[in-house]
């Protein structure tokens, strides 16, 4: 069998990698040849060691090869991205497109196409089906064409990718079936095939939607707990004693590049989404929540510094996109941010260490760099590194005491070291 996949970025290179692990000739197709070439010198860079090992086993080798534009193939799967346009409120379609162009003059009678992307209900048949059949020779009906979406969780990407079970959804069921065969060989998960692509579509974006309401009715009860003098995590424990409750856990909000988007996906051909903007907007409004936690403790920010402890979306990632950390310490870096003394303005001085994050357009400084002389810590992130802290050393770096804990890694030993710890 033959599988091309396009797009090399987090998910289509390890799904290449699944492939040509299993015994299918792959191509490896990617439009930017720099990537490729940092392939070819350098292998795979992801921070999961062994998807490298797993990656690199299989890149340059006859059973996954790259190539900059589109070759014929048994199955060709989409993995490029598809961002949101915030301005026009819509799903940002053109790598898809451009993806189907390429394709489309090789699709053989047969040939299979797998949408793997997040994309809006209605999509593959649609918008794929209509690119593949203007650009090329073929009528809809000679050619298989699915959805299979991928939900593997950065940062256990490779024990995901095999062993999660997949949903597959073609435009009839000769594609679902086709679809069906090439991931039933490669996967250990069950394969649950959907009555048409676009409830394969909705079930991915109803997965991250459901994941991200029930994060945001985690965030709301933890500031009502607060208001109501009660500490939120070990209530929650309480109430998660009860057989049918599962509170997530309370946090500065939702990163990545999936659940923050995701959801609003839906909302591009509905006008019932309430609850689901409502989520979004309790989420993003948890950085303002930790700045007032941080504002109360200290009093005023002016000319204070804060250390700020993890910039990445989430615990043991390097990845920093759409981070709640990021937004947090650019609003406390902002103008409007500082805060008028009698001397005139005087900013707030953040200093942020983050082992895990390398290429961060924000400085970063080492764990006692960052701590000397702070008035205040904050946790923005759940790295491992973190709940390794010992509070009496922090203490003695630091100036003053004011502790923001907004991911739950402090416990009661950072309140006897004498630190004035406002828990989320
Ligand atoms: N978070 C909380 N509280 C929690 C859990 C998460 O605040 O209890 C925050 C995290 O800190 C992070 C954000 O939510 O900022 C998202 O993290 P995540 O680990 O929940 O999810 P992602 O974005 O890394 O990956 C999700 C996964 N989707 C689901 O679990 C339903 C993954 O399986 C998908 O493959 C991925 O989105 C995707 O690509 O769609």
């Amino acid at each position: 069998t033959t599988v091309s996949v396009h797009g090399l970025g987090y998910v289509g290179l390890p799904t290449a990698a699944l492939f040509a692990n299993n015994g299918c000739t792959v191509y490896g197709i990617d439009t930017q040849p720099d990537k490729l070439e940092t392939l070819r010198t350098e292998g795979a860079d992801f921070r999961e060691s062994e998807l490298n090992d797993y990656v690199d086993r299989v890149l340059g080798t006859d059973a996954l090869r790259l190539r900059e534009r589109p070759v014929q193939s048994d199955y060709h799967l989409v993995c490029v991205p598809t961002p949101f346009d915030h301005e026009r409120g819509a799903a940002d379609l053109s790598y898809v497109r451009a993806a189907a162009e390429g394709i489309a003059p090789k699709l053989r009678p047969g040939d299979t196409v797998i949408v793997e992307s997040t994309v809006p209900p209605g999509t593959t048949a649609n918008v794929v089906g209509e690119t593949l059949e203007r650009n090329g020779d073929l009528l809809r009906e000679t050619f298989n064409l699915a959805f299979c979406p991928e939900t593997v969780l950065p940062g256990s990407i490779l024990d995901e990718l095999r062993g999660n079970d997949r949903i597959v959804g073609g435009i009839d069921g000769e594609a679902t079936a086709a679809a069906r065969d090439l991931f039933a060989d490669a996967v250990d998960g069950d394969i649950h095939t959907a009555p048409d692509a676009a409830t394969a579509e909705f079930a991915k974006l109803a997965q991250n939607t459901h994941r991200d309401a029930n994060i945001a009715i985690a965030n709301e009860l933890a500031k009502v707990a607060r208001d109501h003098g009660v500490v939120p995590r070990p209530a929650f424990d309480l109430a998660n004693e009860h057989p049918r409750v599962d509170l997530l856990h309370p946090g500065p909000g939702v990163g990545g590049h999936c659940l923050p988007v995701d959801p609003l996906y839906l909302g591009q051909h509905s006008d019932h989404v309430q609850l689901i903007e409502h989520a979004r907007a309790v989420n993003d409004g948890m950085v303002e929540y930790v700045q007032e936690l941080l504002g109360d403790a200290l009093g005023s920010l002016a000319g204070k510094r804060v250390a700020v402890f993890g910039l990445a979306y989430k615990g043991n990632v390097a990845d920093t996109r759409n981070s709640p950390a990021r937004r947090f310490v650019e609003t406390l870096a902002e103008p409007t941010a500082k805060v008028a003394t009698d001397g005139g303005e005087s900013a707030v001085d953040v200093r942020v260490h983050d082992p895990h994050v390398t290429d961060a357009a924000v400085d970063l400084w080492s764990e006692s760099a960052a701590l000397a002389g702070a008035d205040a810590l904050v946790f923005m992130t759940d790295h491992d590194e973190f709940t390794g802290l010992d509070p009496e050393a922090v203490v003695e770096r630091m100036d003053d005491n004011v502790v923001v804990d907004a991911r739950g890694l402090t416990d009661e030993s950072w309140h006897e070291a004498g630190l004035d710890v406002r828990r989320l």
